[in-house]
């Protein structure tokens, strides 16, 4: 239950105070870097640790809480690191296990906190643990999805990377799973000794001070019984098994094991963040309820995939009053039990501002999306870049995409398919997970101060314009404004406790709620369009932060956003 807390009051500076603090990560922020496009101490094009800790104090004055790491484990790289081959290393292109701990020190000097990203529903194929399981007589066989079979595949179920889920292997004469790429063999959760294995590398990390994890598609390794046929979509060469090993019937089980054996005899001062592609709000509920002793939250992926077609290569524009609502429906579904992380971007998904804003105007829907999302109830996290605005990239052909999902999906689509190459493109460009992943913005300079070197993905252009030298400093920058927002979620309960309200769910521009915590009560007023609009609600009040200088009355200028406090007593 979240009510772990009363006003009582308020402090000198007008802030209310509660009675008790809730879990702290209640009232943090997360910022997610990815390493390789972050920043760059040696010139070899690709992000480091080093250059990780070059820019801590950035991080710092922008006021997060915790960092979590993409993938910096030894790996071949098929899928950027989400492909481990030696858990308890990092890969020499990111540096060494002694500056990981230099890193973690760092962090902790600055009051942060650091979680790694935790890959274990699969392993890369160069794994050693793999590499014996090929034996059919070794030890490790039912470490991993052998299946014999005489007539193709054991079933029909696609790779979430295109092409089937199965995989020939000459040497063991059997086929292996692989929801991801072929190099990304999924572990056998039913095997105890896996779960051991990977119980006991998670305490390695917890002992060597790392603050916790974010579980990549964590409610993907438990698989149903007899892993049956999917349902091929019309125009789809393979099924969608995901109803066969999303959620499947011992991900609870498995989860509060790991619990028991990981979690439980730590300080309260971890954070388990669960990626669980699919997941429901009900099922979403049982694995962040605190008194399942599960994990703390979920990213749950609803939201981002509202403007997905069969797939999200034909998507749409989506419109506002969809994703208004399906906000609110996780606010209201996690409001008693359970915890809402909150984002818009991560490694995976396009930058928010060229796909749910209007680059047209774009300081006032960056700051405009930042503010919906930061005064909504939860963790929010945010993707490096966000902060200043980053956008989209506009990919010249093919050759520039490096991501292995769009890469497959070109292949399978113009080449399995026939489908016109500039159409896939087209849609790529709108999409892919590469927008996420160009290098970051930190200077108007050669390669936007990322690296002296060639960068592995290309810098955006309109670095000269977008780039945190630009904007740190800048009170009216999008930078300043998340600053801000930050700083309103660690002093203000309202934002951290008050219940939701969703108003005007139907109205096709605005977004509008309220946060309601005892006799406080914030109203979050949003214009998602050009046009001034008149606001049908009284919006009365002491302005906390607005991204137009001055309002004018109860008019919302173009992608204006305003949050004012106010009492419901209405005084
Ligand atoms: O992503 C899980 C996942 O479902 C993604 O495939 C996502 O839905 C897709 O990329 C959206 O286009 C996690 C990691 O975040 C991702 O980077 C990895 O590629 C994937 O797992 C496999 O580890």
């Amino acid at each position: 239950m979240d009510n772990e807390f009363q006003m009582i009051g308020r402090c000198e500076s007008g802030w209310p105070t509660v009675a008790s603090v809730s879990h702290w990560w209640k009232n943090a922020v997360v910022y997610q870097i990815y390493p390789r496009s972050f920043a760059d101490s040696d010139g070899d094009g690709l992000g480091d640790i080093e250059g990780i800790i070059s820019k801590l104090d950035y991080l710092a004055d922008l006021g997060v809480d915790v960092l979590w790491l993409s993938p910096i484990y030894k790996s071949p790289q098929d899928d950027n690191g989400y492909d481990i081959s030696d858990y308890q290393s990092i890969d020499p292109m990111f540096g060494s296990l002694e500056q990981l701990d230099r890193l973690i020190a760092e962090v902790h000097h600055r009051g942060m906190k650091l979680i790694m990203d935790l890959v274990v529903n699969h392993t890369s194929d160069e794994h050693p643990w793999f590499q014996e399981s090929r034996d059919p007589d070794s030890a490790k066989r039912d470490w991993y999805w052998w299946r014999t079979s005489d007539d193709g595949p054991p079933n029909n179920w696609g790779s979430i990377f295109s092409g089937s889920a199965w995989q020939f292997d000459e040497q063991s004469q059997a086929y292996y799973l692989h929801l991801f790429t072929r190099k990304q063999p999924d572990l056998n959760w039913e095997n105890p000794e896996v779960r051991g294995a990977v119980y006991a590398m998670m305490n390695w990390w917890l002992d060597r001070g790392v603050d916790g994890f974010r579980m990549d598609v964590i409610n993907l390794i438990s698989k149903a019984p007899g892993l049956p046929d999917g349902e091929v979509a019309p125009g789809e060469l393979h099924a969608d098994g995901s109803p066969y090993y999303a959620n499947g019937p011992r991900l609870h089980e498995y989860l509060q094991e790991m619990n028991r054996e990981v979690f439980a005899h730590r300080d309260a001062d971890m954070l388990t963040v669960g990626e669980t592609p699919g997941v429901s709000v009900e099922q979403a509920k049982l694995i962040t309820d605190l008194d399942r002793l599960e994990l703390d939250m979920v990213f749950q992926f609803e939201h981002m995939e509202l403007d997905h077609g069969t797939t999200k290569w034909d998507h749409r524009r989506l419109e506002l009053p969809e994703l208004k609502q399906n906000l609110a429906k996780w606010q209201d579904g996690l409001a008693q039990a359970g915890w809402n992380s909150l984002y818009w971007n991560n490694h995976d998904q396009p930058r928010v501002v060229s796909r749910f804003g209007d680059t047209a105007y774009w300081y006032e829907s960056a700051t405009l999306l930042a503010a919906v999302l930061h005064l909504h109830k939860g963790t929010p996290y945010i993707y490096q870049g966000e902060e200043l605005g980053m956008t989209n990239y506009a990919f010249a052909g093919i050759d520039q995409y490096r991501d292995v999902e769009a890469i497959n999906y070109f292949r399978e689509a113009v080449e399995g398919k026939g489908e016109d190459p500039a159409t896939v493109l087209a849609a790529m460009q709108e999409v892919a997970r590469d927008n996420a992943r160009t290098p970051m913005q930190w200077t108007d300079g050669p390669q936007a101060g990322f690296t002296t070197g060639e960068p592995w993905l290309p810098v955006n252009p309109n670095h000269t314009r977008i780039n945190a030298a630009a904007q740190v400093g800048d009170p009216h920058s999008v930078f300043s404004f998340y600053r801000r927002l930050i700083e309103l979620r660690h002093k203000d309960p309202v934002v951290q406790h008050g219940s939701f309200e969703l108003l005007l769910a139907d109205d096709p521009v605005l977004w509008v709620f309220t946060r309601t915590l005892g006799s406080e009560q914030l109203l979050v007023v949003a214009n998602l369009g050009n046009e001034v609009v008149d606001l049908p609600v009284d919006a009365h009040g002491e302005t906390v932060i607005a991204n137009y200088d001055e309002p004018v009355g109860d008019r919302l200028r173009a992608w204006e956003v305003r949050v004012v406090r106010r009492s419901v007593n209405g005084d």
